[in-house]
């Protein structure tokens, strides 16, 4: 199972961490939704993820030795030690990654627009945290799929919390009613989810909730991030 490979990984990262020079953000207590995703996504489908990306890449076929190598800031890691955790990038499998919170929603929201003038049968996925539903891209990008019925499926990962923030000091009212009011097809799983949108061609959202069993984020400490400019062999 994809999401025993994911905790060993994260598990292993974590015992590491005196030599991450990167921000990282650990998905430990995510991994059933990476489980979902991974046995719902094809080769040809796109997956947009943000800082917290690992189940998400070994999700979609990455590799996980160039994802350590990259995490460890190492030459021969997927994006040359360059992009560090947060922003894994693999366009062999059609994933990307980005730590600016929201900063691929529009991003998947244009490709899958893109898939739907290509006529293509792949669906475009989008992996958000809750705190990423507060950005204004957010709601944009719904109506402009919900207009042009785009084959585009967001899946929400609600572990309640936006760094140390908390939800319910954070959001008003839950947020399933309000995508629904966009007109997009709001799912109870991540299978119906992803399946919805395969099968209709069509936007869909589905809200998960998970109790992350990690720090929010982990790094070396600031002074040693100093002592790493280039990546190393
Ligand atoms: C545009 C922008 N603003 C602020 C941040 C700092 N930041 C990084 S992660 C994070 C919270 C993200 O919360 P959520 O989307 O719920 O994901 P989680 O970390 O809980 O998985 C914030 C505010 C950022 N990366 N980008
Ligand atoms: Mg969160």
């Amino acid at each position: 199972m994809i999401k025993d490979k994911i905790v060993n990984f994260e598990k292993k990262l974590q015992e590491h961490m005196k030599d991450v020079y990167c921000p990282t953000h650990l998905s430990l207590g995510h991994e059933e939704v990476a489980e979902e995703i991974h046995n719902n996504i094809k080769d040809i489908d796109w997956l947009f993820s943000n800082h917290r990306n690992h189940h998400h890449y070994l999700a979609k076929g990455g590799d996980e030795k160039k994802l350590w190598d990259e995490i460890m800031g190492k030459k021969n890691g997927l994006n040359k030690g360059f992009a560090g955790s947060q922003g894994v990038t693999d366009r062999n499998i059609n994933f990307h990654a980005s730590a600016i919170l929201g900063g691929l929603i529009g991003v998947s929201t244009g490709t899958a627009y893109a898939l739907k003038l290509d006529k293509s049968n792949a669906i475009s996925v989008c992996c958000i945290g809750d705190a990423a539903t507060e950005q204004g891209v957010f709601w944009e990008s719904l109506i402009f799929a919900a207009l042009n019925t785009l084959p585009l499926c967001f899946i929400c990962e609600n572990n309640g919390k936006s760094v140390d923030a908390l939800l319910e000091e954070r959001q008003s009212t839950p947020v399933q009613p309000r995508v629904q009011s966009f007109g997009i097809e709001v799912c109870q799983t991540v299978t119906d989810a992803m399946t919805f949108t395969r099968q209709n061609k069509a936007p869909s959202f589905v809200e998960i909730k998970v109790k992350l069993r990690c720090a929010h984020l982990n790094m070396a400490t600031m002074m040693d991030l100093c002592d790493q400019e280039e990546p190393i062999d």
